[in-house]
This record gives structure tokens, sequence and C-alpha cells, in this order.
């Protein structure tokens, strides 16, 4: 039986207040089963609803990219979830991690989109759309009790994605071998986690192309100067109080935040 508009609209209120208070809430599939079609409809309905509350849409990010992560959750595909303007913390800034139930930080790559593209499309025409590639940090955390969730619940949950850092320095994609950077998490200086991006979808236009190419399906594409979270290159690691975080790339600088 499919959900009805009310339902939707019922479990974003709920997904999105418990964002806003920090409180979690039961995973919604133990009320109602519903499709991965429906866990999309119920995102778009709680990023519609922080767009009415004036922040904007200001890009997208592709989750569960790695194959560690989708051998985890039990997939064989990578899932996609929405970027608000409220979601961007400054390079350096301060992240107040009361407001979290379950904080943990990925070192990722962004993209910035020079021009609109709707699939379908291949990693190498998606190049040709894309400004430039930065590094970046995405911040996740759960909205549900006992960080206990199904596939479909976490994409309604938008994908787990929380905030995030984009670093200063934005690089031609063609500058840099993109497909093998080394990548070091930093916490308060020390290794915490060492990767590679092959690790993101084996390629980080790889995920570019399949984020375009899932869109497609639902009659929508990226926009020119939208952000794209390519996905983690590494599990990620769980924040605390009093920390600095800092991703490295190779050959694309830096990107960092300090906790509280
Ligand atoms: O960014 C991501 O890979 C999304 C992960 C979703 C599941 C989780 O919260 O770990
Ligand atoms: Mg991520």
């Amino acid at each position: 039986m499919s959900l009805s508009t009310e339902q939707k609209n019922s479990f974003a209120s709920q997904l999105h207040a418990a964002a806003r208070s920090g409180h979690q809430v039961p995973m919604l599939t133990a009320e109602t089963s519903f499709s991965m079609v429906e866990a999309y409809d119920i995102q778009e309905a709680l990023i519609q609803k922080r767009i009415d509350e004036g922040a904007p849409l200001v890009g997208m990010k592709m989750g569960l990219t790695s194959l560690a992560k989708m051998e985890q959750m039990g997939v064989d595909s990578p899932i996609y979830g929405h970027l608000t303007s409220d979601m961007l913390l400054d390079d350096g800034g301060t992240l107040d991690l009361s407001v979290y139930g379950h904080p943990r930080v990925e070192p990722e790559v962004a993209f910035i989109m020079a021009e609109d593209i709707k699939g379908p499309t291949t990693s190498a025409q998606v190049a040709l759309a894309v400004k430039g590639v930065c590094a970046a940090l995405e911040v996740i955390d759960s909205r549900y009790e006992n960080f206990k969730f199904t596939l479909n619940d976490v994409v309604a949950d938008n994908a787990s994605s929380t905030r995030f850092v984009l670093g200063t320095e934005l690089h031609p994609v063609d500058s840099v071998p993109l497909g093998n950077l080394g990548m070091v998490l930093e916490v308060d200086g020390e290794p915490a986690q060492i990767g590679s991006s092959a690790a993101i979808f084996e390629h980080p236009l790889k995920s570019l192309a399949a984020l375009v190419n899932m869109l497609a399906t639902r009659d929508r594409g990226l926009k020119a100067g939208q952000i794209v979270l390519a996905g983690g290159a590494t599990a990620a690691v769980a924040l605390s109080d009093n920390q600095r975080v800092r991703v490295r790339v190779q050959g694309l600088g830096d990107a960092s935040f300090f906790t509280k």
C-alpha cells in the first residue's frame, strides 16, 4: 500500500522537528513500510520545509559511495541527499555538537558546477559541466533513536547529511589525478583515517555522474553554481567536544573545523 501525501508530509515534519531540536525519533519504517521512491518523496518534503523557512537549496550530496559502506548497509548502489544553505559551516569555523545525536565526520571532495546538467550522462560528460573541485568535510548524523534505521529510513532522513565544510582552493578537475588522490582525516593533528579518492565510487566523477542519473529518474538535474559532495573516502569518525578536525587532500589543499 502506498503512502498518502499527508503521511509523507507527516514523516517529513517529524524528521524536520528532530533535526531542529536535536531530539531523535523512532525509525519511520517501524510504523509503516514504504518504497525507495516514497523515501525520496519524504526527503524532498523535508527539504521543502527548510527552504520555506529561508534556507535555500545550495547543492546535493552522495552517500554510501564506498564498497565498505554499501556492504555495511547491504546495498549495491549509492544514495543522495540535499544541501541547504544552513548546513554550510565556514572553513575553520566552530561546530556546536550539543544539537546532534551521533555526529560523525567524513573526508570528502566537493564539486562546484559551472553549468546546468541533466541525465543521462557519463563521467566524461559530467566533467565538462564542473567548474572545479575542492577538499571537503561532511558531518553526518541520524535523527533516529539508537542510531537504528533501514536504507529507506536513511534516505527519508536526507542521507544523514547534517553540515559540511568546503576548502578554499578550487581546482580544475583535469589539474589533478582525481581518481586516486591521497586523503588524510586528522583529529587534533593526528591521522584518524587515511584513504584515497578512489574509494569514492571508484572515481569522484563517477559518483557525480551517478547522482545526475539518479536525479534524472525524478526529472531533475543539477544547476550551475550548485555544490556536490561526492561521498566519503574512508569510514566516518565519531566527533566529540573540543577537537580540531581537518581533511588534507593531495593537490587540493585542506578544509577544517573545530568542535565545542
Ligand atoms: O554520507 C553518507 O555516506 C551517508 C551515510 C548514511 C548512513 C549513515 O548515517 O552512516
Ligand atoms: Mg558523506
